[in-house]
């Protein structure tokens, strides 16, 4: 196999963010720009000669392209085994299963997630370790500082491989494996669940939709919902996956996924409804009449997830994001199991479900999963949300209901300001972190701020501390306001504003969430002054 080291010069825009490195695709297009990243990868790990790679996508716009350019300089570098999804296609869940499953060294997850595609749209490549989850910051911030010095990338100079049949093939040395992206994923899902059970409620009656967005959860949903669980065909709306998702932002939230939410708010709505995200690890869960905020969605899942066979061991501990609702603290108390807080970020709760001390965690960024891969996973939530559903035989709303009534409700929302020119986002966040030492005691809108600080993790696994995660307002009363700036954004900055409100049992349970948070809707712009930094008056996006 002939191959070509070419003389390259660093981009110095190449750190990963939150998820992996994610830019617009004509970023991506600059000469060698994907390459420099993933040789940059490559020359941060060590040991991978002869190993197996796994490379897949969302199917998004550039997929196909990467991962060409991935087989060729997986090869020139000496990897032994590429298995790749057929078409490029492999939700982020399942290349995380894939890994562990093939005993992979790693994997390279392309993908920008619930960001938009198409040509002038969005792109990103994410590197997973040999656990299945992203890479820790250890490794980012190596891939990273190679990224500011690369002066070459190997390339083998072979022809592109045929990655729409299943089979194998050889370039040099290295095997190529196309596989099924959906067979092993679909029987994963079908071991940890009562199928069985969701069949029989399906087929007296219960009725559902999921929407895949146009975007990778397609194949998924239409091979588990509709054929292992015997849904009706048309159940799985907007099931192909599509370069560009249609020309939508395929993020499940209120906003993106309307189509769904109005279906769901009709009079002859079905009894439950979901979504999932470009890549496939997020999801939203619309009950009939009733949605479900993400984070009481992780508070309900811990709390019924013993009525899942892959469960009934029971949990080892929970994690949430910070910025996500305290809603499953409450749930780890009663169970007796303990509650880790994390920084923004599934590659944080890597190593708790390696060291076995969580078996759920979840997001408020619509993201929940567990031990059984080590990504958030959309389709996972939903089946578990149906296998609780067909034990409890209730209302989603009716489960909500009652979990308020024997937890107390934590009241919440997220208010997104999209597009703020970074100065200013900076700006904005330097004055909070400036006046966070002479906050408390104050009173405002909101109440008598009781503290005020930076979050800051240490890894109780291996002792690594993450600084700046967000600057939180707390209140004396337990509500709470947090700031933060989104890592995951390709365009300007996005400040994310996190407000939260606990009533307890016996308190009001039934108030709209806008008139219950107004009074800390108003304290967020009292205390970082956001329309003067921003000047947006409103929030883009309210989730
Ligand atoms: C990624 C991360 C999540 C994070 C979310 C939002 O999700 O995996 O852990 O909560 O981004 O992050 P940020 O608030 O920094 O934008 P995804 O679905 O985009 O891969």
């Amino acid at each position: 196999m002939p191959v070509q080291t070419i003389a390259t010069t660093p981009y110095d825009d190449q750190k990963p963010g939150t998820s992996g490195l994610r830019k617009k695709v004509r970023v991506f297009q600059q000469p060698g720009y994907a390459e420099n990243f993933v040789q940059s990868v490559f020359d941060s790990l060590e040991g991978f000669a002869g190993q197996t790679l796994v490379v897949g996508g969302d199917g998004r716009y550039l997929n196909r392209d990467v991962i060409q350019i991935v087989l060729k300089m997986a090869a020139a570098n000496g990897f032994g085994r590429v298995i790749v999804g057929q078409g490029g296609i492999l939700s982020t869940p399942a290349a995380s299963h894939l890994i562990r499953a093939s005993g992979a060294f790693g994997g390279l997850v392309l993908s920008a997630s619930h960001n938009p595609g198409g040509p002038d749209e969005d792109f990103g490549i994410k590197y997973n370790v040999g656990n299945g989850g992203p890479a820790p910051e250890k490794v980012t911030d190596a891939i990273h500082a190679r990224t500011l010095t690369i002066d070459q990338y190997r390339i083998s100079d072979d022809s592109d491989v045929d990655i729409d049949s299943v089979g194998t093939a050889k370039m040099g040395d290295m095997a190529v494996e196309v596989v099924d992206p959906v067979a092993l994923y679909a029987d994963l899902m079908e071991s940890l669940f009562d199928f069985a059970a969701i069949r029989a409620m399906i087929a007296g009656g219960f009725t559902l939709a999921f929407d895949s967005m146009s975007a990778v959860t397609g194949p998924y949903a239409i091979e588990i919902i509709e054929r292992r669980l015997g849904a009706p065909a048309g159940t799985v709306m907007n099931g192909t996956p599509l370069p560009d998702f249609g020309h939508h932002h395929p993020d499940p939230n209120l906003v993106h996924a309307k189509e769904l939410y109005n279906r769901l708010m009709a009079d002859d709505a079905p009894d439950f409804g979901a979504a999932s995200d470009g890549d496939g690890d997020r999801n939203l869960i619309i009950g009939r009449h009733s949605y479900v905020t993400p984070s009481d969605s992780l508070a309900v899942l811990a709390a019924n997830a013993h009525l899942a066979p892959g469960y009934v061991a029971g949990l080892k501990g929970i994690a949430r994001s910070m910025p996500t609702s305290g809603a499953a603290d409450r749930v780890a108390q009663k169970l007796g199991v303990p509650l880790y807080e994390t920084p923004t970020g599934w590659k944080f709760f890597g190593n708790l479900l390696d060291a076995g001390m969580a078996t759920i965690c979840g997001e408020e960024s619509a993201g929940t999963g567990s031990d059984h891969v080590r990504e958030k996973d959309g389709i996972w939530a939903v089946l578990l949300w149906l296998n609780i559903l067909a034990v409890r035989k209730q209302s989603v709303a009716a489960i909500m209901a009652d979990h308020w009534a024997t937890y107390g409700r934590n009241y919440y929302a997220r208010h997104d300001y999209e597009s703020i020119a970074k100065d200013k986002a900076d700006a904005l966040m330097a004055a909070l972190r400036s006046k966070l030492d002479s906050l408390p005691g104050t009173t405002n809108s909101g109440g008598t701020i009781a503290a005020a600080d930076d979050f800051a993790y240490t890894d109780p696994t291996d002792g690594s501390v993450s600084r700046n995660q967000g600057v939180r307002i707390l209140f004396t009363d337990g509500s709470r306001v947090v700031f933060r700036l989104s890592g995951t954004g390709t365009e300007g900055a996005t400040l994310r504003v996190y407000i939260e409100r606990y009533v307890p049992v016996g308190g009001d349970l039934g108030m709209e969430t806008g008139d219950a948070l107004a009074p800390l809707i108003a304290a967020a712009q009292e205390v970082a002054d956001i329309a003067g930094f921003t000047g947006m008056e409103a929030p883009s996006v309210i989730t």
